[in-house]
Protein backbone atom coordinates (compact mmCIF):
# COMPACT_ATOMS: atom_id res chain seq x y z
CA UNK A 1 0.00 0.00 0.00
CA UNK A 2 1.33 3.13 -1.04
CA UNK A 3 0.19 6.42 0.93
CA UNK A 4 0.46 9.78 -0.54
CA UNK A 5 -2.09 12.34 0.79
CA UNK A 6 -3.06 14.14 4.39
CA UNK A 7 -5.41 11.81 6.78
CA UNK A 8 -8.06 13.11 8.17
CA UNK A 9 -7.65 14.11 12.04
CA UNK A 10 -9.18 10.96 13.55
CA UNK A 11 -6.36 11.11 16.70
CA UNK A 12 -3.70 9.24 17.13
CA UNK A 13 -4.38 5.12 15.93
CA UNK A 14 -3.83 3.79 19.19
CA UNK A 15 -5.64 5.86 20.64
CA UNK A 16 -9.01 5.37 18.23
CA UNK A 17 -8.33 1.79 17.89
CA UNK A 18 -11.10 0.36 20.02
CA UNK A 19 -13.56 2.79 18.89
CA UNK A 20 -16.63 1.11 16.99
CA UNK A 21 -16.80 2.70 13.21
CA UNK A 22 -19.84 2.66 10.65
CA UNK A 23 -19.90 4.02 7.69
CA UNK A 24 -20.94 3.88 3.54
CA UNK A 25 -17.99 3.07 1.05
CA UNK A 26 -19.10 3.86 -2.49
CA UNK A 27 -17.33 0.98 -5.28
CA UNK A 28 -16.94 2.63 -8.51
CA UNK A 29 -15.43 1.69 -11.61
CA UNK A 30 -15.64 1.53 -15.44
CA UNK A 31 -17.79 -1.55 -16.34
CA UNK A 32 -16.30 -5.00 -15.79
CA UNK A 33 -13.19 -4.36 -13.31
CA UNK A 34 -14.75 -6.45 -10.95
CA UNK A 35 -16.86 -4.34 -8.66
CA UNK A 36 -19.43 -6.71 -7.62
CA UNK A 37 -16.19 -9.56 -7.19
CA UNK A 38 -14.81 -7.12 -4.96
CA UNK A 39 -18.50 -6.44 -2.73
CA UNK A 40 -19.24 -10.03 -2.72
CA UNK A 41 -15.67 -11.31 -1.47
CA UNK A 42 -15.67 -8.27 1.05
CA UNK A 43 -18.91 -9.38 2.48
CA UNK A 44 -18.72 -13.21 1.79
CA UNK A 45 -21.62 -13.73 0.44
CA UNK A 46 -22.89 -13.47 -3.46
CA UNK A 47 -24.83 -10.54 -3.16
CA UNK A 48 -24.25 -8.83 -6.16
CA UNK A 49 -24.32 -10.86 -9.58
CA UNK A 50 -21.19 -11.01 -11.74
CA UNK A 51 -20.02 -11.76 -15.13
CA UNK A 52 -17.53 -11.63 -18.15
CA UNK A 53 -19.71 -9.03 -19.81
CA UNK A 54 -19.28 -5.23 -19.09
CA UNK A 55 -22.56 -3.96 -17.46
CA UNK A 56 -23.91 -6.91 -15.87
CA UNK A 57 -24.98 -4.79 -12.54
CA UNK A 58 -28.10 -2.20 -12.90
CA UNK A 59 -28.70 -1.09 -9.20
CA UNK A 60 -26.79 0.25 -6.29
CA UNK A 61 -26.85 -2.75 -4.39
CA UNK A 62 -25.53 -2.49 -0.59
CA UNK A 63 -23.05 -5.63 0.96
CA UNK A 64 -22.63 -5.34 4.67
CA UNK A 65 -20.02 -6.60 6.77
CA UNK A 66 -19.90 -6.74 10.23
CA UNK A 67 -16.46 -7.03 12.39
CA UNK A 68 -15.98 -6.47 15.96
CA UNK A 69 -14.54 -2.95 15.30
CA UNK A 70 -16.82 -1.87 12.24
CA UNK A 71 -19.41 -2.27 10.03
CA UNK A 72 -18.91 -2.02 6.65
CA UNK A 73 -21.49 -0.95 4.29
CA UNK A 74 -20.45 -0.94 0.84
CA UNK A 75 -22.65 -0.02 -2.15
CA UNK A 76 -22.04 -1.55 -5.40
CA UNK A 77 -22.61 0.85 -7.85
CA UNK A 78 -23.42 -0.09 -12.35
CA UNK A 79 -20.09 0.24 -14.47
CA UNK A 80 -20.03 3.79 -15.48
CA UNK A 81 -20.82 4.51 -19.07
CA UNK A 82 -19.38 7.24 -20.80
CA UNK A 83 -22.32 6.97 -23.84
CA UNK A 84 -25.80 6.98 -22.49
CA UNK A 85 -27.20 4.79 -25.44
CA UNK A 86 -30.48 4.73 -23.93
CA UNK A 87 -32.89 5.43 -20.81
CA UNK A 88 -31.54 2.10 -19.13
CA UNK A 89 -28.28 3.57 -19.09
CA UNK A 90 -28.82 6.62 -17.80
CA UNK A 91 -30.75 5.25 -14.72
CA UNK A 92 -27.36 2.90 -14.53
CA UNK A 93 -25.40 5.98 -14.39
CA UNK A 94 -27.62 8.07 -12.23
CA UNK A 95 -27.21 5.55 -9.07
CA UNK A 96 -23.58 5.99 -9.50
CA UNK A 97 -24.28 9.27 -9.39
CA UNK A 98 -26.45 9.01 -6.36
CA UNK A 99 -24.61 6.31 -4.39
CA UNK A 100 -20.85 8.77 -4.23
CA UNK A 101 -23.34 11.49 -2.93
CA UNK A 102 -24.01 9.41 0.37
CA UNK A 103 -20.95 7.86 1.66
CA UNK A 104 -17.94 8.54 4.05
CA UNK A 105 -15.54 7.30 1.25
CA UNK A 106 -15.38 5.87 -2.11
CA UNK A 107 -13.10 3.13 -3.58
CA UNK A 108 -12.24 3.68 -7.74
CA UNK A 109 -11.74 0.22 -9.03
CA UNK A 110 -9.45 -0.02 -11.73
CA UNK A 111 -7.86 -3.06 -13.34
CA UNK A 112 -3.95 -3.84 -12.33
CA UNK A 113 -1.80 -2.34 -15.61
CA UNK A 114 -4.60 -0.40 -16.83
CA UNK A 115 -5.85 3.25 -16.28
CA UNK A 116 -7.95 5.08 -19.23
CA UNK A 117 -9.39 7.72 -20.63
CA UNK A 118 -12.99 6.08 -18.92
CA UNK A 119 -11.07 6.00 -15.36
CA UNK A 120 -9.73 9.41 -15.43
CA UNK A 121 -13.27 10.73 -16.40
CA UNK A 122 -14.72 8.78 -13.51
CA UNK A 123 -12.56 10.93 -10.91
CA UNK A 124 -15.03 14.10 -12.23
CA UNK A 125 -17.87 12.30 -10.38
CA UNK A 126 -16.49 12.44 -6.89
CA UNK A 127 -16.37 15.24 -5.19
CA UNK A 128 -13.59 16.82 -3.13
CA UNK A 129 -15.22 16.30 0.37
CA UNK A 130 -15.55 12.45 -0.37
CA UNK A 131 -11.99 10.45 0.41
CA UNK A 132 -11.43 8.83 -2.55
CA UNK A 133 -9.30 5.68 -2.11
CA UNK A 134 -7.81 3.85 -5.46
CA UNK A 135 -8.15 0.37 -5.60
CA UNK A 136 -6.28 -1.55 -7.94
CA UNK A 137 -8.19 -5.07 -8.89
CA UNK A 138 -6.83 -8.14 -10.65
CA UNK A 139 -3.17 -7.82 -9.55
CA UNK A 140 -3.63 -12.09 -10.12
CA UNK A 141 -3.02 -10.88 -13.83
CA UNK A 142 -0.13 -9.11 -13.37
CA UNK A 143 3.87 -9.72 -13.27
CA UNK A 144 5.42 -8.18 -10.08
CA UNK A 145 7.79 -6.26 -11.88
CA UNK A 146 5.02 -4.81 -13.98
CA UNK A 147 2.58 -3.65 -10.89
CA UNK A 148 5.03 -1.46 -8.98
CA UNK A 149 5.96 0.34 -11.94
CA UNK A 150 1.81 1.01 -12.71
CA UNK A 151 1.16 1.55 -9.14
CA UNK A 152 3.76 4.59 -9.00
CA UNK A 153 2.47 5.61 -12.25
CA UNK A 154 -1.13 5.11 -11.20
CA UNK A 155 -1.05 7.33 -7.72
CA UNK A 156 -0.23 10.25 -9.83
CA UNK A 157 -2.97 11.21 -11.45
CA UNK A 158 -5.25 12.29 -8.77
CA UNK A 159 -4.89 12.89 -4.94
CA UNK A 160 -5.88 9.62 -3.96
CA UNK A 161 -5.94 9.59 -0.65
CA UNK A 162 -4.72 5.48 -0.15
CA UNK A 163 -4.11 3.01 -2.85
CA UNK A 164 -4.66 -0.38 -2.19
CA UNK A 165 -3.83 -3.30 -4.22
CA UNK A 166 -6.01 -6.36 -4.43
CA UNK A 167 -7.24 -9.27 -6.42
CA UNK A 168 -11.01 -9.93 -5.42
CA UNK A 169 -11.23 -13.35 -7.55
CA UNK A 170 -8.22 -14.48 -5.42
CA UNK A 171 -9.26 -12.92 -2.07
CA UNK A 172 -6.02 -11.10 -1.62
CA UNK A 173 -5.08 -7.74 -0.29
CA UNK A 174 -8.72 -7.79 1.53
CA UNK A 175 -7.57 -7.65 5.44
CA UNK A 176 -5.07 -4.54 4.04
CA UNK A 177 -8.07 -3.13 2.30
CA UNK A 178 -10.70 -2.99 4.92
CA UNK A 179 -8.11 -2.04 7.12
CA UNK A 180 -7.23 0.94 4.76
CA UNK A 181 -11.02 1.95 4.68
CA UNK A 182 -11.58 1.73 8.39
CA UNK A 183 -10.10 4.61 9.22
CA UNK A 184 -12.23 6.67 6.64
CA UNK A 185 -15.74 5.71 8.51
CA UNK A 186 -16.67 7.88 11.55
CA UNK A 187 -17.10 6.68 15.12
CA UNK A 188 -20.86 5.81 15.15
CA UNK A 189 -23.41 2.74 15.88
CA UNK A 190 -23.81 0.11 13.82
CA UNK A 191 -26.52 1.03 11.03
CA UNK A 192 -27.55 -2.49 10.40
CA UNK A 193 -28.29 -6.00 12.52
CA UNK A 194 -24.86 -8.06 12.86
CA UNK A 195 -26.31 -10.60 10.46
CA UNK A 196 -27.80 -8.82 7.90
CA UNK A 197 -25.46 -8.97 4.74
CA UNK A 198 -27.08 -6.93 2.39
CA UNK A 199 -30.53 -3.98 2.22
CA UNK A 200 -31.85 -6.24 -0.37
CA UNK A 201 -35.00 -8.73 -0.05
CA UNK A 202 -34.95 -11.93 -1.52
CA UNK A 203 -37.26 -11.24 -3.98
CA UNK A 204 -34.80 -8.74 -5.92
CA UNK A 205 -31.92 -11.08 -5.25
CA UNK A 206 -33.97 -13.96 -7.20
CA UNK A 207 -34.90 -11.96 -10.06
CA UNK A 208 -30.94 -10.86 -10.30
CA UNK A 209 -29.67 -14.35 -10.08
CA UNK A 210 -32.12 -15.73 -12.73
CA UNK A 211 -30.57 -12.63 -14.55
CA UNK A 212 -26.99 -13.00 -13.99
CA UNK A 213 -27.58 -16.71 -15.72
CA UNK A 214 -28.74 -14.76 -18.81
CA UNK A 215 -25.64 -12.77 -18.93
CA UNK A 216 -23.07 -15.95 -18.12
CA UNK A 217 -25.39 -18.18 -20.64
CA UNK A 218 -26.91 -16.29 -23.45
CA UNK A 219 -24.31 -14.73 -26.29
CA UNK A 220 -23.75 -10.48 -26.62
CA UNK A 221 -27.31 -9.59 -27.52
CA UNK A 222 -29.64 -10.71 -25.60
CA UNK A 223 -28.43 -9.98 -21.70
CA UNK A 224 -28.84 -6.23 -22.54
CA UNK A 225 -32.22 -6.31 -23.77
CA UNK A 226 -33.28 -8.49 -20.95
CA UNK A 227 -34.77 -8.00 -17.54
CA UNK A 228 -36.26 -10.44 -14.88
CA UNK A 229 -39.55 -9.72 -12.98
CA UNK A 230 -40.56 -11.81 -9.93
CA UNK A 231 -44.60 -12.60 -10.23
CA UNK A 232 -44.60 -14.95 -7.52
CA UNK A 233 -43.00 -14.97 -4.45
CA UNK A 234 -44.31 -17.23 -1.63
CA UNK A 235 -42.20 -18.03 1.24
CA UNK A 236 -43.23 -20.44 4.23
CA UNK A 237 -40.44 -22.17 6.51
CA UNK A 238 -39.97 -24.60 4.10
CA UNK A 239 -39.82 -23.85 1.00
CA UNK A 240 -40.35 -20.91 -1.42
CA UNK A 241 -42.00 -20.82 -4.25
CA UNK A 242 -41.11 -18.70 -7.22
CA UNK A 243 -42.40 -17.69 -10.41
CA UNK A 244 -40.27 -15.58 -12.74
CA UNK A 245 -40.75 -13.90 -16.47
CA UNK A 246 -38.26 -13.19 -18.24
CA UNK A 247 -38.47 -9.88 -20.16
CA UNK A 248 -36.99 -10.15 -24.08
CA UNK A 249 -37.39 -6.81 -26.07
CA UNK A 250 -37.36 -8.53 -29.41
CA UNK A 251 -39.56 -11.18 -30.47
CA UNK A 252 -37.04 -12.99 -32.14
CA UNK A 253 -34.60 -13.32 -28.47
CA UNK A 254 -37.49 -15.74 -26.83
CA UNK A 255 -36.82 -18.23 -29.03
CA UNK A 256 -32.96 -18.02 -28.38
CA UNK A 257 -33.70 -17.75 -24.70
CA UNK A 258 -36.05 -20.68 -24.82
CA UNK A 259 -33.32 -22.96 -26.27
CA UNK A 260 -33.84 -25.98 -28.79
CA UNK A 261 -36.58 -27.94 -26.34
CA UNK A 262 -36.71 -25.84 -23.76
CA UNK A 263 -33.08 -26.63 -23.15
CA UNK A 264 -31.30 -23.44 -22.55
CA UNK A 265 -33.96 -21.68 -20.15
CA UNK A 266 -33.97 -25.39 -17.89
CA UNK A 267 -30.21 -24.68 -17.44
CA UNK A 268 -30.55 -21.37 -16.42
CA UNK A 269 -33.10 -21.82 -14.06
CA UNK A 270 -31.56 -24.88 -12.26
CA UNK A 271 -28.63 -23.04 -11.76
CA UNK A 272 -30.42 -19.89 -10.27
CA UNK A 273 -32.65 -21.96 -8.20
CA UNK A 274 -29.34 -23.92 -7.19
CA UNK A 275 -27.91 -20.16 -5.88
CA UNK A 276 -31.07 -19.07 -4.69
CA UNK A 277 -30.69 -21.91 -2.59
CA UNK A 278 -27.26 -21.40 -1.22
CA UNK A 279 -28.13 -17.90 -0.31
CA UNK A 280 -31.47 -18.18 1.40
CA UNK A 281 -30.63 -20.89 3.19
CA UNK A 282 -33.59 -23.10 1.87
CA UNK A 283 -35.34 -25.36 -0.48
CA UNK A 284 -36.48 -23.49 -3.63
CA UNK A 285 -39.65 -23.72 -6.12
CA UNK A 286 -38.87 -21.85 -9.36
CA UNK A 287 -40.80 -21.85 -12.53
CA UNK A 288 -39.49 -19.06 -15.31
CA UNK A 289 -41.23 -17.96 -18.65
CA UNK A 290 -40.24 -16.22 -21.47
CA UNK A 291 -42.33 -12.64 -22.14
CA UNK A 292 -41.69 -9.72 -24.94
CA UNK A 293 -41.52 -6.20 -24.09
CA UNK A 294 -40.64 -4.34 -27.16
CA UNK A 295 -38.47 -1.79 -26.71
CA UNK A 296 -38.52 -1.43 -22.61
CA UNK A 297 -34.74 -0.44 -22.47
CA UNK A 298 -35.68 3.35 -23.75
CA UNK A 299 -39.28 3.50 -22.71
CA UNK A 300 -39.31 5.33 -19.02
CA UNK A 301 -42.98 3.54 -18.36
CA UNK A 302 -41.64 -0.06 -18.94
CA UNK A 303 -38.24 0.57 -17.20
CA UNK A 304 -40.69 1.71 -14.11
CA UNK A 305 -42.49 -0.71 -14.54
CA UNK A 306 -39.67 -3.51 -14.62
CA UNK A 307 -37.97 -1.93 -11.00
CA UNK A 308 -35.78 0.87 -12.68
CA UNK A 309 -36.56 4.11 -10.96
N1 LIG B 1 -8.40 -12.43 -12.98
C1 LIG B 1 -9.27 -11.77 -12.23
N2 LIG B 1 -10.53 -11.59 -12.69
C2 LIG B 1 -11.40 -10.92 -11.90
C3 LIG B 1 -11.02 -10.39 -10.63
N3 LIG B 1 -12.10 -9.75 -10.13
C4 LIG B 1 -13.09 -9.89 -11.02
N4 LIG B 1 -12.69 -10.59 -12.09
C5 LIG B 1 -13.48 -10.96 -13.28
O1 LIG B 1 -13.86 -9.78 -13.97
C6 LIG B 1 -15.15 -9.96 -14.60
C7 LIG B 1 -16.08 -8.85 -14.21
O2 LIG B 1 -16.40 -8.95 -12.84
P1 LIG B 1 -17.63 -8.18 -12.19
O3 LIG B 1 -17.46 -8.27 -10.71
O4 LIG B 1 -18.92 -8.63 -12.77
O5 LIG B 1 -17.30 -6.69 -12.68
P2 LIG B 1 -18.13 -5.33 -12.43
O6 LIG B 1 -17.14 -4.24 -12.30
O7 LIG B 1 -19.08 -5.52 -11.29
O8 LIG B 1 -18.90 -5.20 -13.80
P3 LIG B 1 -20.26 -4.35 -14.14
O9 LIG B 1 -21.28 -4.68 -13.11
O10 LIG B 1 -20.62 -4.86 -15.48
O11 LIG B 1 -19.85 -2.93 -14.14
C8 LIG B 1 -15.64 -11.35 -14.16
O12 LIG B 1 -15.36 -12.27 -15.19
C9 LIG B 1 -14.80 -11.63 -12.92
O13 LIG B 1 -14.62 -13.01 -12.67
C10 LIG B 1 -9.69 -10.62 -10.17
O14 LIG B 1 -9.28 -10.22 -9.09
N5 LIG B 1 -8.87 -11.30 -11.02
MG1 LIG C 1 -21.11 -5.36 -11.22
Amino acid sequence: MIDRSEKPDRGSDEEREGAFRCGSIAIIGRPNVGKSTLLNALVGARVSITSRKPQTTRHRIRGILSTPQAQFVFVDTPGYQMEHRNALNQFMNRGVGQAIGEVDCALLLVEAGRFLEADRRLLKLVPASVPLLLVVNKIDRTPRERLLPFLQETVRQAPFAEIVPVSAERRRGLKELLRTVRKYLPEQAPMFGEDEITDRDERFLAAELIREKLFRLMGDEIPYGSSVVIEKFEADPRLRRIHAAIVVDKEGHKPIVIGAGGEKLKRMATEARMDMQRLFGGKVHLEVWVKVRGGWTDDTRSLKNLGYE
